[in-house]
């Protein structure tokens, strides 16, 4: 078996961001990194995508292109742990062996788990922003739209980036409006958790938009069925099945560890990789590190939150590597760019462990801004391809005293 110093699982967003920075300072051949893939995605691009804003083909790029230069690729899919051995087996069957070990391979898309989804995607007004074979078609369907219903899905369980099913439904709402449909169109968010957003401030925010806009929203209400024949959704609220008829709709779906991850012994009971979340080190095995949406810390999956997470991971990685205890604290920040139309968008940043917020400007954060829209639109995929995934940034916490000095609205929110 070959062997490496530090070995990653997973060359997306968090696995990236690790690596780059440990195979610079430990040089070539030190660190290894498994992804089957070979295209890499900027996933938060998909909600503009699906409104029409970005091109799909700029989310994506070679996965040899994103590559750390001092890293060994190993294209394949690790299959299974043996912790105890310090070893990771791949689908090929062959074996990786490590000092240290970086588990990053993200969250899997549970399509099956809505009856006649995965059929049905794609197809006659059904779209999903969370496929790459689908986001082009919330934009497609969304321009062929006459009016009719229109029904944005999220279920109950945790999501990576929890603001998306609603992104999309605003951008929509949007488009119609100026298209002269806005009269012809019922709106509705079909929310599977019992809030429209889990950070207080954030879902007040969210809310009294959706009154302005005559935005129908209902919590506890949890997609089971798509029947495309008849263009029926069937919903579970509380005790009471209701089935709506659509003409547009999409569909957040289920989402979990990998299996792979689910039935090792380095999941919680939850399937998550089992760490602690100030430290990001596994709770039994002092050897191995976990970030971004597989990872079991309690706060929101986001891009975001994996850019400080990243730093957290690397310093007490770096620290790990020669015998010192963990200087690097994790702090719960995740960020939720809310895009509510376009050229308006609320930035949520919070700490998922306090639900309090955390906000990086010196402004208020709760208002819809052309500003901050421009700068998910055009200045965040710039950072996550040049600062990001090679390791440069590890989250606003660094910079937070420069561009909000006074931190005002934590104590206001
Ligand atoms: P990923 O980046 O998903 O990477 C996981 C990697 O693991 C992949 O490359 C995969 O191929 C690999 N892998 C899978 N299985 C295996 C295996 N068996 N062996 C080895 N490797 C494997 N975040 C934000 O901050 N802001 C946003 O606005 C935002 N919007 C979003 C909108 C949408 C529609 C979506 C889908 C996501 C959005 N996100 C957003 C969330 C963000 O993309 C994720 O939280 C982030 O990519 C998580 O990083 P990660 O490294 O944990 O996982
Ligand atoms: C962020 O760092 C990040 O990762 C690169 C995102 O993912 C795409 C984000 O959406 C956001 C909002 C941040 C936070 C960055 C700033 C400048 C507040």
């Amino acid at each position: 078996a070959k062997h490496y110093k530090v070995l990653t699982v997973g060359g997306g967003a968090g696995g990236l961001a690790v690596s780059s920075t440990l195979s610079n300072k430990l040089g070539k051949g030190a660190v290894g990194i498994i992804e089957p893939s070979s295209v890499h995605y900027y996933q938060p691009s998909w909600t503009m995508v699906g409104g029409g804003v970005h091109q799909f083909k700029d989310s994506m790029r070679d996965q040899a292109s994103v590559m750390p230069r001092n890293a060994d690729w190993i294209q394949d899919y690790a299959v299974a742990f043996k912790p105890e051995e310090n070893k990771v087996v791949t689908q090929n069957g062959d074996e990786f062996t490590y000092d240290f070990l970086v588990v990053a391979a993200g969250f899997q898309l549970d399509w099956d788990k809505i009856k006649g989804l995965k059929d049905a995607l794609g197809k006659d007004g059904v779209t999903s922003n969370y496929s790459p074979k689908s986001c082009e078609k919330s934009w497609e369907f969304m321009q062929a739209f006459k009016g009719g219903n229109a029904i944005f899905t999220q279920p109950d369980c945790p999501i990576k980036c929890a603001g998306a099913p609603q992104k999309i439904m605003y951008l929509f709402e949007d488009y119609i409006t100026r298209q002269g449909l806005r009269d012809k169109t019922n709106v509705t968010f079909m929310q599977g958790l019992p809030a429209i957003f889990g950070i207080k401030k954030y879902a007040d925010v969210l809310t009294n938009i959706c009154k302005d806009r005559d935005i129908d929203v209902q919590v506890n209400s949890v997609l089971k069925e798509i029947k495309p024949e008849t263009k029926e959704a069937v919903f579970q609220q509380g005790d009471k099945t209701t089935t709506v008829n659509y003409d547009y709709i999409h569909v957040t779906p289920y989402m979990s560890a990998p299996d792979f991850i689910k039935k090792s012994s380095l999941a919680n009971a939850a399937g998550f990789v089992d760490v602690d979340q100030y430290t990001m080190q596994h709770v039994k095995y002092p050897n191995i590190f976990s970030l971004g949406d597989c990872s079991s810390v309690p706060t929101s999956k986001t891009a975001a939150a994996v850019a400080s997470e990243s730093g957290v991971v690397k310093q007490n990685l770096l620290a790990a590597l020669e015998g010192k205890p963990l200087p690097a604290k994790y702090d719960g920040y995740a960020s939720c760019p809310l895009v509510t139309g376009r050229g308006k968008l609320v930035l949520a940043e919070f700490s998922g462990f306090t639900g309090q917020p955390l906000e990086t400007f010196f402004f208020d954060q709760g208002k819809e801004r052309w500003s901050m829209y421009s700068m998910k639109k055009d200045l965040i995929p710039r950072m996550y391809w040049d600062q990001l995934i090679t390791g440069l940034w590890n989250g606003p916490t660094n910079v937070r005293f420069l561009t909000n000095p006074l931190g005002w609205q934590q104590f206001s929110a």
